[in-house]
């Protein structure tokens, strides 16, 4: 009977027709609806401590948790961050609740404190509440936004510099490579463990870069980007990276990897760290790594993991959060690839009904112990990301698909749980705040994208909006060393992954292709090329003429 009942609600939660245009509306108030009834009940619940526990009602001070799989070293003291109403004030902002924005702003700022004795993961303490805070910083510091009806002096940074600092001494290690636990008041503990992930160490750039533009504090991205170069001089003869590794010797400890766990925005990174400080290094870095990504783990349009040092397949599995590799590829203008993969994936989700975190694509089935959806983001992310660049109505059914597998399967009176177990539909007594700052902000954003208008936004990996600021944009190099490195390329042009890279036609009225990066003057005119962006059509960096227009 009860599989009976599961059977009927995934046929009725993915057997949605496409929406028309109008629809959208009424879509864009489900999404609120249930961004509300997520957020509503950590408030009520919940707030002050991390996260909501939507079946017991009650909260967890999950911060010290994330990562920290055998619960090593819990405070005894630590009693939470807010860590959801962070995450959730960019999402507030999107959806134009600016009462509730200032509300969270103004305690934030009365209440927040990080001198506690808690030791926390930093990428996790990195993305969710040093990147929600500088977010909600830009939301709050922009006047034309009106989400602070009694001005904003600046709080959100302050209490992100102050957390920034607290992270600085774990980036003291004999490689640059920052341990993975810090403990916020004493620092990290002398018999921290050494061992940290790529995604850990390598995708703290945009967040630290932020910082320092924002405190003219330049140690904060200094050491970041030190980190990612070590990272990225440990690559082997294929330009492929390891998954974990030791932050003592730089050595690898293990050599498997793929797009997923324990990478992912190492890749994700390098991408908006270019559009968002500019300069051909990143850029650089991700070409290369790209191309050996779709050599070595594409298959298809899936991607199966491989040794680094010999490019052979290792483990042929998918998991959850390479969900969000189609939207990468929208970034990169390879929206062909994209879609094919996206499309698979989607298959993947439509069999279950959500996603399985982890599937073994050779046998067929789900991994035997990882069967949990947590309420993860990734494919509505993509899913955004392939309609902006399209425009195609097929992908707001896709959202409206996502939205109400997540309704039938995990909502609950306490708000959303996650599933534990996706053969039988069991749940977990657990909010993720990362379903309030990007899965419900994506599903939201694909009804209703009118907040992001006017002005070009990178989401960091956790979902917060990061506007891009032209003056953080570094000069490019000189003509003529560009000239140089592109003569003396190994590889010919016409064999990278990129050279199908092909922009959205723009049809009648709609709005610019993702990669559209306009030129910094209206009249097109310019002085270098750094005053030119990137063209609609095809995805390149436009020029600056003689004459001084950009072409
Ligand atoms: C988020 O915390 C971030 O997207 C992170 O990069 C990995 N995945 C989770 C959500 O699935």
């Amino acid at each position: 009977m009860m599989l009976l009942l599961l059977g009927l609600a995934l046929v009725e939660a993915l057997s949605a027709p496409i929406p028309r245009f109008e629809e959208r509306a009424a879509l864009k108030e489900d999404v609120r609806n249930m961004f509300h009834h997520a957020y509503d009940n950590y408030m009520k619940y919940a707030f002050p401590h991390d996260e909501l526990k939507p079946l017991s009602l009650s909260y967890t001070d999950s911060l010290e948790e994330l990562g920290n799989l055998k619960l090593e070293r819990l405070s005894e003291t630590y009693s939470g961050s807010a860590l959801t109403l962070v995450e959730s004030l960019s999402s507030l902002a999107v959806m134009k609740n600016s009462s509730e924005f200032e509300k969270g702003v103004l305690w934030l700022a009365e209440n927040l404190s990080f001198d506690v004795d808690v030791r926390v993961n930093v990428f996790e303490c990195n993305i969710r509440l040093l990147g929600g805070l500088i977010s909600a910083h830009f939301l709050a510091k922009d006047s034309r936004k009106q989400l602070m009806s009694n001005g904003y002096n600046d709080q959100l940074l302050m209490l992100a510099e102050d957390l920034g600092l607290r992270l600085l001494p774990a980036f003291d290690t004999p490689t640059g490579i920052p341990y993975a636990w810090i403990n916020l008041k004493t620092g990290v503990h002398p018999n921290e463990t050494t061992e940290t992930s790529t995604s850990g160490c390598g995708s703290l750039v945009l967040e630290m870069g932020a910082l320092s533009r924002l405190t003219g504090n330049p140690q904060f991205e200094n050491l970041a980007l030190r980190a990612l170069r070590k990272l990225w001089s440990m690559r082997s003869e294929l330009n492929l990276l390891g998954t974990n590794l030791d932050i003592n010797t730089g050595r690898w400890t293990e050599y498997s990897s793929g797009i997923g766990a324990g990478i992912d925005s190492f890749y994700e990174y390098l991408v908006k760290a270019y559009i968002l400080f500019g300069g051909e290094e990143y850029w650089d870095m991700f070409q290369d790594a790209y191309r050996a990504v779709q050599q070595h783990y594409r298959y298809g349009s899936w991607y199966h993991d491989a040794d680094m040092r010999t490019g052979k397949a290792t483990y042929w599995q998918f998991t959850s959060l390479q969900a969000f590799w189609p939207g990468l590829q929208v970034l990169i203008g390879d929206i062909a690839a994209a879609n094919a993969t996206h499309r698979e994936f989607l298959r993947l989700w439509e069999m279950f009904g959500i996603f399985p975190e982890r599937y073994l694509l050779d046998a067929g089935k789900v991994h035997p112990t990882e069967r949990y959806y947590p309420l993860r983001p990734e494919l509505a992310e993509s899913t955004f990301f392939l309609y902006q660049a399209t425009k195609d109505p097929w992908y707001l059914d896709v959202g409206k698909k996502i939205m109400n597998s997540i309704n039938v399967f995990s909502r609950v009176p306490g708000g959303f749980a996650s599933v534990r177990d996706v053969m039988t539909m069991k749940l977990e007594d657990h909010q993720h705040s990362f379903f309030l700052s990007e899965t419900c902000k994506y599903l939201y954003l694909l009804f209703d994208d009118s907040f992001l208008d006017g002005e070009n936004h990178v989401f960091s990996t956790e979902g917060h909006l990061f506007p891009v600021n032209q003056s953080w944009q570094q000069q490019p190099r000189p003509k003529i060393l560009s000239r140089l490195r592109l003569f003396s390329r190994q590889k010919p042009i016409d064999t990278s992954a990129l050279a199908s890279k092909t922009c959205p036609r723009l049809s009648r009225g709609s709005v610019e292709s993702a990669c559209h990066i306009p030129d910094t003057r209206a009249d097109h005119r310019c002085v270098s090329r750094s005053d030119c962006g990137v063209d609609a059509t095809t995805c390149a960096k436009r020029s600056c003429s003689f004459a001084g227009y950009c072409s």
